[in-house]
């Protein structure tokens, strides 16, 4: 039982310490162990076995725990001294991996037995030395692992025997072999010929980590086998067309294209294209999808998303991408995930992957309920430059992939000259997600035959190291002659494949110069310019509305939820009555409901959603003695779809992202994000302007995500307060995506149904500038018939003004909190000449309405826009420009605002208070005229 064997590696080291420990002195070790070590004599029936003695010096046994350290150092730190770079670098390496550095030789190694090694290493070795030559081939050649920051034993064990028992490494038959080579070939001549046809155009070219395609290769033939049904693959510029030629099909013709022409049609310059709302993407940013079929069986789906310059910033759109191809939504719980449907490959850049901190935003995703996919592979194609940078002086650690540690994902590293090793790193990772549904990463060497782009020059700063490129062979060069050594092919076959690869090349270029490439003009010309209103939600019964209310306030008669928030809760029983009251939070629980009753799921994140952040949602309960959850909207006998909520972890990049990829690829799920503050938002600037603003104009995405932002100005400071509304207007055209600012509960249970209603026939992003203090202000509370009998309003005309219309010679036009602290303040009722109209749609721009509205007031004489931003935020740079256009000839137009400020919102009450006094009373005085707008702006 206590063999030597079952204390390999470390631990045999150590219980081999105390062994001879125990010989010197049996009383200097414990009793446990006395009583092994008397009827255990390991060392000694080794030596006798291997050796031939019948007795051990205590020399030897000290030989014996030296080997086993070297042993364990070698597994473990490998690593360090594995020849992983291709242009001949020496490893860091580290004394642990010299044999003399633990007091033994070559020759002590040689005379100990191969089981001192242990593991697979040892098989058919005649001696240590043997054993330890091959430990170091498998952990310290031109591939080696890092599996320690792995904390499960289980998987630990897993990869340990996937290495040390070569469980991945087939032998490749000379068919295998060719068909590398065949694919190294078209890579390669690929490059090439897109270098001699187009030389200096941008390509990025994928050449000195030529095997990316192979192993992408490989890892779907694994797919294919586990019969995963989609792919879905993010990735930078880098090899990008290569991929997309190779891996995704797109056909050469298509490709050169795009390098040859500067114009789509004949005729029709590229800016005519912006009439239709599609303004395209450089090449090597565009998405695609491609089926494999096998005979009449669809086989696999793979999907390129799409991806901006922002390096690493399609990382959790990929992953939300994923994790909605995963997910099935037609029962009413939570949805049921099948992680084994749908696979995401990531590729990374060996600069970015340390350097952007939404890889590390993205990584922590992979464990939490509300995003994990059952693990993401990983491949850094790390070509030892970013751009003219070198690591020194873009990372702090050794390798590039040490990021990754953290989040205990195992590494494998491995030399792209050597396309054996990275096929099998490729299917050790494949089986490892397969089995633990965990992600792992493998960290390809390479380098990078040219300079960042085909227009640099790389000598100008790295000239030793293209000094050692530029006479470097390729790999294809490497592999041709290793297969040819092996007899495995001829140097005629060698050089047919070339000539036929490029044959095919040139056949495309000569289809490509001499058709134009289609211009896909979109047909509708809805896309061209401003809709005032989507199509409204239909009606839902007050009858309906009422169950649904009850359904939402009754849990298991064993349910204890905190009796506090369940008498706070009941208060929502008694507001369906004819004086109204329902807050918003209570119109959001109806309007969600209602959705899930017509079929459509719902996903619903941000920080601290579930009960939201200010305390007004509580759509998860919480048994207060057993800590069970209970969500209400899960359990509504009309209900036909999925209802997912998830408090999201603190981050804004890497969750809006997610939601975004998750919005796209269920175009039939209601997916709403949720800002702790609106201010916050601005941390996923990128997935902002980049995805969600843009998405559509560039690669014609679809998005139907709904973002909402709490805003308003409460006296709570330079944040807190303001969502950046001017962001979003600023980033407004071509019917891009809706900004919302509502009032009232009822229109945001109209705004949320109508989005809800337009997924599919007119999919748009829609951000919402959400409330605080309006919450359960009395002013923006719904009625029940409001709810029933009303639909979205893009513009609320004043009731009260419209009783003396004629009186009126100022009409206020603002939107959200303001009009409602203008309708609670003191002046309103005395004031008889100024209207209050509400602009709740802010885009598109509801020109036509505000128009009618205008006609109701005929003695009006100026228009003022009313915000409580500053000048120079909020929507007046929008609206001026707006309103100018629309009324500028016909009335006077002012601004009343905070004055012109680098910060949103000040820091002192006192000041607060009396801006915001100033503000009110000047938008109900017509006396004044302006104010804020003399500070600047
Ligand atoms: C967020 C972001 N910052 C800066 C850049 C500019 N940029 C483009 S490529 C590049 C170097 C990237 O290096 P690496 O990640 O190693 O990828 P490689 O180009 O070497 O494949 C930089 C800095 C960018 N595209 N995105």
């Amino acid at each position: 039982m206590y063999d030597l064997e079952a204390f390999y590696g470390p631990n045999a080291g150590y219980v081999l310490e105390l062994y001879e420990r125990y010989r010197q002195n049996p009383a200097s070790v414990d009793a446990a162990s006395r009583n092994i070590f008397e009827t255990w004599s390991p060392v000694d029936r080794l030596i006798s076995e291997q050796v031939g003695t019948q007795q051990t010096s205590s020399l030897e046994v000290s030989k014996i725990v030296a080997a086993t350290e070297l042993a364990h150092a070698i597994r473990s730190r490998g690593h360090l001294g594995a020849h992983l770079d291709p242009l001949g670098s020496e490893p860091l390496g580290d004394p642990a991996l010299l044999t003399e550095a633990h007091g033994i030789s070559d020759e002590d190694l040689a005379q100990l037995p191969p089981s001192v090694v242990g593991g697979h290493s040892a098989g058919g070795a005649r001696n240590a030395l043997e054993a330890m030559d091959a430990l170091r081939a498998l952990y310290s050649g031109t591939i080696s692992y890092e599996f320690d920051q792995v904390k499960s034993p289980l998987e630990r064990g897993w990869l340990r025997d996937a290495v040390g028992l070569q469980l991945y490494r087939t032998s490749p038959d000379a068919v295998f072999r060719q068909n590398v080579l065949q694919r190294l070939t078209q890579v390669e001549i690929f490059e090439r010929f897109l270098h001699l046809t187009y030389p200096g155009q941008k390509r990025f070219s994928l050449e000195g980590i030529d095997v990316l395609v192979p192993m992408l290769d490989e890892i779907i033939k694994a797919a294919i086998d586990c019969g995963t049904a989609e792919v879905i693959i993010g990735m930078a510029h880098r090899g990008r067309l290569n991929v997309l030629a190779h891996v995704l099909e797109k056909p050469y013709a298509v490709i050169l294209s795009e390098f040859g022409h500067m114009k789509h049609e004949e005729g029709v310059p590229l800016t005519d294209s912006f009439g239709f709302g599609y303004t395209g993407d450089v090449k090597y940013h565009l998405g695609a999808e491609t089926i494999l079929e096998e005979g009449a069986t669809v086989e696999l789906k793979i999907t390129l998303s799409p991806n901006p310059s922002h390096l690493e910033f399609v990382n959790p759109v990929v992953e939300g991408m994923t994790r909605a191809s995963q997910e099935r939504n037609d029962h009413e719980v939570f949805p049921e995930a099948d992680v084994d449907h749908t696979l995401p490959i990531l590729i990374h850049g060996d600069a970015a992957f340390p350097g952007e901190g939404i890889v590390a935003e993205t990584l922590n995703l992979w464990n939490l309920k509300g995003y994990t996919v059952g693990g993401t592979m990983h491949l850094i194609v790390n070509n030892q430059l970013g751009f003219t940078t070198e690591p020194q002086d873009y990372r702090s650690t050794y390798f590039a992939s040490d990021l990754a540690k953290g989040f205990e994902v195992p590494i494998i590293h491995v030399n792209a000259d050597d396309p054996e090793a990275a096929l099998m790193a490729v299917r050790i990772a494949h089986a490892y997600r397969n089995q633990f549904h965990k992600d792992i990463l493998i960290d390809l060497v390479g380098y990078r035959r040219w300079g960042h782009n085909e227009g640099d020059e790389p000598a100008f700063t790295q000239p030793q190291m293209y000094e050692i490129i530029h006479t470097h062979p390729t790999v294809r060069e490497l592999y041709a002659r290793f297969l040819q050594e092996q007899g495995v092919i001829s140097l005629k076959e060698i050089e047919m494949m070339q000539q036929n690869a490029f044959k095919i090349l040139e056949d495309a270029k000569r289809d490509a110069d001499a058709s134009f490439l289609p211009f896909e003009r979109e047909e509708s010309d809805e896309l061209n310019g401003y809709c005032d209103e989507p199509e409204q939600a239909p009606a839902i019964s007050a009858q309906a509305m009422i169950t649904f209310n009850a359904e939402l306030l009754s849990w298991p008669g064993d349910f204890s939820p905190n009796p506090k928030l369940a008498r706070l809760l009941q208060r929502r029983g008694t507001t369906l009555g004819s004086e109204g009251g329902i807050d918003w939070g209570q119109a959001e629980a109806l309007a969600l409901a209602t959705i899930l009753a017509d079929g459509i799921p719902i996903r619903l994140t941000g920080q601290d959603v579930e009960r939201g952040t200010f305390s007004h949602r509580h759509a998860v309960l919480h048994d207060q003695h057993t800590g069970e959850i209970y969500i209400p909207l899960q359990h509504l006998a009309q209900a036909k779809a999925s209802f997912s909520i998830y408090n999201s972890p603190l981050s804004e990049s890497s969750v809006l992202g997610f939601e975004y990829g998750y919005s796209v690829h269920a175009p039939n799920s209601l997916v709403l994000w949720e800002a702790q503050f609106g201010d916050f938002a601005n941390v996923a600037q990128p997935i902002i302007d980049q995805f969600i603003a843009s998405g559509r104009s560039k690669w014609k995405q679809q998005s139907s995500l709904v973002l909402l932002l709490p805003h308003g100005y409460e006296g709570q400071g330079p944040e807190h307060s303001s969502a950046r509304l001017e962001r979003y207007l600023e980033l407004a055209a071509f019917d891009n995506w809706r900004v919302a600012n509502c009032s009232t509960a009822a229109q945001y249970f109209h705004l949320l149904r109508m989005q809800a209603h337009n997924l599919l026939q007119y999919p748009r992003p829609l951000v919402v500038m959400t409330p605080k203090s309006l919450l359960r202000h009395p002013l923006a509370v719904a009625r029940l018939q409001e709810l029933e009998d009303e639909t979205f309003k893009p513009v609320l005309d004043d009731p009260l003004a419209l009783n003396h219309a004629g009186a009126i010679r100022r009409v206020v036009l603002c939107t959200g909190k303001i009009a409602i602290e203008i309708f609670a303040h003191k002046l309103r009722q005395e004031v008889q000449d100024v209207a209050i109209v509400r602009v709740e749609m802010l885009y598109p721009f509801p020109a036509q309405t505000l128009r009618e509205v205008l006609k109701n007031y005929p003695e009006a004489q100026e228009v003022v826009w009313v915000q409580e931003e500053p000048l120079n935020m909020g929507a007046w740079n929008y609206m001026s420009s707006q309103l100018t256009t629309l009324f500028g000839p016909i009335i006077e137009l002012n601004v009343i605002s905070r004055p012109s400020r680098p910060s949103p919102a000040t820091g002192f009450s006192d000041l607060f208070q009396e801006e915001q006094e100033r503000i009110i009373e000047g938008a109900l005085r017509t006396e004044i005229k302006q104010f804020g707008g003399e500070y600047g702006g």
